[in-house]
């Protein structure tokens, strides 16, 4: 076929190193940018084909997200926004790793296989985050989809990236397919939400933004003018100056616990901090004493549920709502949510992909990774029931406002994947539709000391974990070593993963003091450095 040979003359253009192994990992490939040219291009393909067999657009964003400037990454969008499916996940690593000159089998009988018929037409949306190799990566996906006429949207956020295929699939039921669309829609839903709140002063409207110097800092800078002032940002990190996620952004804040470096914050002010991509946040502040407090995504789950149930109540509509988290969720608020909230708590694996599916079995499921990657899925049933009630003319005033939030709040809500910009939107108008600050927030519950480390080991895929990761099965010896070492302190938890997007084994402790959580999570350090082959030297106690 001509395609084929279009393909092997472009794939020169895009060589393959030799002997180079890479994985789709939590979230698409991902590493150092220097190594990702001919992955793009291959992923082109991919997505091409994927989007004949399910003929509709996928999506493909050249993004590393919370990673060091000097990476880069690329995942798969799926028809609905969501994240591709796991045996595509598996094609896309077969794809990846072929040798240069065994490429078109590779692609053929993935065609084969999924019994592909190539006449169909192919759509592709391609996006981009504003590292300086994006665009020369994004281009090589480009090659990949060229033959076939995929679509280039430029710098985006991967939410609106993910935003834009569901509306393209959708005919434009779930907003428009374009970044203005993106803006008015979930701006308007903002602007519904908070418009009996009129008595807010400027500085309950005012919030200050860490952009992590990335796209959404951007972005963010294009959508202010639909906020009609009811939300006011002061923007740092903006990428005027400093670099990528570098001392500052979601991910560095939330695992430092600290402020992003040269911020400066005055006590008790509301702020944010988005990641490189602008698909995770977390909020904090500092109190007068100058103690900085996090607002992480279990804070954001448990404020966003609490809401969400009230409204049911007050709806009167009898629908079932659950929390996703991952082993990451503090202890404390998983307790809060099971025995106070009363609601139903469920944990998985690492990875956004694997809460959105769980959360998908609910009529609300609402779910957060602690590091502030999350959003809330409502059924279609639940999405009816409550535009039902919402335009019922013979319903007492109490159900009608409640009715009238939640279809405002589904309105306000990214539900294809964990959106910065919409969960900042959702947190701010929660906050003041409940007039509430961001202390009051913060004391809803306590968060027991934690810490998050990384120990750097010669195959990090040495570890094997179950029970959603709460458990090492391999290396031999490792979790009974981790359980001996929790014993040691008290209110204690600790496990270990791969990371699935960074080199690197992650370390969670947690337990009654920092002290404590700091100590363990050392220990716990050491004990995967010995036993799953650590390299350089030996973790120091912090
Ligand atoms: C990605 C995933 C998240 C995950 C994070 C860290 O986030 O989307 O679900 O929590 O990686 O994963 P790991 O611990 O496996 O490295 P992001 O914001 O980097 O795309």
């Amino acid at each position: 076929m001509a395609e084929f040979q279009e393909i092997s003359k472009l794939s020169a253009l895009h060589p393959k190193p030799a002997g180079l192994v890479l994985q789709y990992g939590t979230s698409g490939f991902r590493t150092n940018a220097k190594q990702l040219d001919h992955i793009m291009f291959r992923m082109g393909l991919l997505a091409t084909v994927r989007s004949k067999k399910t003929k509709a657009t996928i999506g493909v964003m050249v993004t590393a997200s919370h990673n060091p400037e000097e990476d880069n990454g690329v995942k798969l969008v799926d028809p609905m926004g969501e994240m591709v499916t796991q045996d595509w996940e598996e094609h896309a690593t077969q794809l990846a790793n072929a040798d240069q000159e065994d490429l078109l089998t590779a692609l053929k009988n993935i065609i084969e296989k999924e019994a592909i018929n190539m006449s169909q037409e192919a759509n592709v949306f391609v996006g981009k985050d504003t590292r300086s190799s994006s665009a020369s990566l994004s281009q090589a996906v480009l090659d990949g989809v060229s033959a076939l006429g995929g679509h280039n949207y430029g710098l985006v956020t991967t939410p609106q990236l993910h935003y834009m295929v569901c509306c393209q699939n959708t005919q434009g039921k779930y907003g428009e397919a374009t970044v203005e669309g993106y803006y008015t829609k979930f701006c308007q839903a903002f602007i519904q939400l908070t418009k009996n709140t009129s008595n807010r002063t400027d500085d309950q409207k005012h919030l200050c933004l860490d952009g992590a110097n990335g796209i959404g800092a951007l972005k963010v800078r294009e959508m202010e003018s639909h906020l009609k002032k009811e939300l006011q940002i002061s923007l740092n990190n903006d990428g005027s100056k400093g670099r990528l996620n570098h001392q500052c952004g979601a991910d560095y804040v939330k695992v430092q616990q600290k402020p992003p470096t040269g911020v400066k914050i005055n006590p008790g002010e509301r702020c944010c901090s988005f990641d490189g991509d602008a698909d995770r946040i977390v909020y904090y502040y500092t109190d007068s004493e100058g103690t900085f407090h996090l607002l992480d995504g279990d804070k954001m789950a448990t404020l966003i549920s609490t809401f969400l149930k009230e409204l049911l109540t007050q709806a009167g509509l009898n629908l079932k709502i659950a929390v996703v988290q991952t082993a990451y969720a503090n202890g404390s608020s998983t307790h809060y949510l099971e025995n106070t909230m009363k609601v139903l708590v469920r944990c998985t694996k690492t990875g956004v992909k694997h809460l959105h599916h769980v959360a998908q079995e609910f009529d609300v499921g609402v779910y957060f990774e602690a590091n502030g990657h999350g959003t809330v899925l409502f059924s279609k049933a639940a999405e009816e029931k409550i535009q039902q009630l919402a335009e019922d003319t013979n319903v007492n005033d109490e159900r009608k406002k409640a009715a009238l939030l939640l279809r405002n709040t589904i309105n306000v809500i990214n539900q294809t994947v964990g959106d910065a910009i919409s969960d900042m939107l959702l947190i701010e108008a929660i906050l003041a539709i409940k007039g509430m600050t961001i202390q009051q927030w913060d004391t809803i519950y306590t968060d027991l000391p934690n810490r998050q480390l990384k120990v750097k080991v010669d195959d990090r895929r040495v570890i094997d974990t179950t029970d959603a990761e709460r458990r090492a099965v391999t290396p031999a010896g490792l979790q009974e070593a981790i359980d001996n070492l929790v014993k040691k302190y008290r209110q204690a938890r600790s496990f270990v993963r791969p990371s699935g997007t960074e080199d690197v084994v992650r370390v969670y402790a947690e337990a009654d003091t920092q002290e404590s959580a700091d100590a363990l999570a050392h220990e716990v350090s050491l004990a995967v450095y010995r036993l799953a082959g650590g390299v350089g030297d030996e973790p120091k106690p912090l």
